[in-house]
């Protein structure tokens, strides 16, 4: 039966958003102690165990980071580019090219941003110095010739990464392919770093892609702890549209990301299930069966089930740092959902007492709103822009 997405506010269901501070067995949260000890804990394992799934715990034992390629003097000049290979069991399974860039006029370790790409490195700069990616890129078609795709699509993102912008401000930039973690295709998970870690098909309540990505995402922040010129407490991660839902599930598992960014990330990422605007629950299911776990099947068409909802996962962020933004011409991800996760999340960061949104209702395309919790919408489509990186630098500072 053909899915019709729902545009029509009038027609989203009447849904009650569980209470952030209400443990699943009972109980509420009345401090930042008691959500650091008991609410956290509980509601992290709720939304593991029930949506993106287990993944393995910490750094595994065969990881393994070696400096592949250095150019000292790109961008005018200005910074430093670099590719890493990580590998997580020494040489076995998949392998990731980190790619990275360092301002040169720095005093000391910087800020850095993090965030997976969807096509390779080699979209970030029409630059020939960069690896082509020829494994698996998110739009791959079968036959098709990897190379000459590759080398077509040099530069292709280079207005989803304003790197210049971003080195400018003082701010280092790593970035690698998802598809070298684990590729954007369900084959019982026999590809990418599941393998490595779980034997067999993974149970109802273990790791999808999504979870797999986010995994990957802390491996690359292990990297950058050793890497000297980057101050590894100062790491923002971020992603767009899937890569947001995953930059978002990073920062709820791994607190030491000190900021998170979610651009566009929708449904099964900032959106609220519950709404049902756009896409839903059932049909991310049904079109991505392996980006979340077996269990978050048992929510399609029945949202109303689910015992959480994605300002949860927000919450998750507290006491740090979390912004999320929309667009709106992007209706399928539900802009008015995504700004609701934020709104909702706040009496956790009420327990620390950090800085609330400020408003009630979304603002105006272009405005900033919120401290710690931030929200903006742009005017324009599913995408991201430099327009979106200006409000990212600034949060950032
Ligand atoms: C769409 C999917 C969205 C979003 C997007 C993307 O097809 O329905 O949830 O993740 O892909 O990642 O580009």
């Amino acid at each position: 039966q053909r899915f019709v997405a729902n545009y029509d506010e009038a027609k989203v269901p009447e849904f009650n958003l569980p209470n952030p501070l209400v443990l699943p067995e009972g109980g509420m949260v009345a401090s930042a102690r008691e959500w650091e000890e008991k609410g956290r804990p509980a509601t992290l394992k709720l939304i593991e165990r029930e949506m993106y799934g287990r993944m393995p715990v910490g750094k595994p034992a065969g990881f393994k980071v070696v400096l592949d390629r250095e150019a000292l003097d790109v961008l005018g000049g200005k910074a430093t580019r670099r590719e890493y290979l990580v590998s997580f069991a020494q040489d076995k399974g998949p392998r990731v090219r980190m790619l990275l860039y360092l301002p040169k006029e720095a005093k000391g370790p910087v800020p850095a941003f993090l965030g997976l790409n969807f096509r390779g490195n080699q979209c970030l700069e029409k630059d020939s110095w960069i690896t082509p990616e020829l494994g698996f890129i998110v739009g791959a078609r079968k036959g098709e010739d990897r190379r000459a795709k590759a080398e077509a699509m040099r530069g292709s993102a280079a207005g989803r990464w304003p790197v210049e912008m971003i080195l400018e401000q003082g701010f280092a930039l790593a970035t690698a392919c998802c598809g070298n973690i684990d590729p954007d295709f369900h084959d019982g998970w026999k590809n990418g770093v599941h393998p490595l870690f779980t034997e067999g098909e993974p149970g109802p309540d273990e790791w999808g892609t999504i979870s797999a990505w986010a995994w990957g995402l802390s491996r690359l922040l292990d990297a950058l702890e050793g890497v000297k010129e980057v101050n590894a407490q100062q790491v923002a991660v971020i992603g767009h549209s899937r890569l947001g839902k995953t930059s978002l599930w990073a920062g709820a598992t791994d607190q030491r990301f000190k900021l998170v960014i979610s651009n566009n990330s929708g449904c099964g990422g900032a959106a609220l299930s519950k709404r049902a605007f756009g896409e839903t629950v059932g049909r991310i299911n049904r079109s991505f069966p392996h980006w979340f776990n077996g269990n978050f099947k048992k929510y399609n068409e029945r949202e109303e089930a689910l015992p959480f909802d994605q300002h949860q996962l927000i919450a998750l962020m507290a006491p740090r740092a979390v912004y999320v933004a929309s667009a709106t011409g992007d209706r399928w991800a539900d802009p008015v959902g995504e700004f609701l996760s934020v709104l909702h999340a706040q009496p956790v960061y009420d327990l620390y007492r950090k800085g609330a949104l400020g408003v009630a209702e979304p603002p105006a395309p272009g405005e900033t709103v919120g401290m710690v919790t931030g929200y903006h919408l742009r005017e324009g489509k599913h995408d991201v822009t430099p327009e979106d990186w200006k409000h990212y630098l600034s949060f950032f500072q």
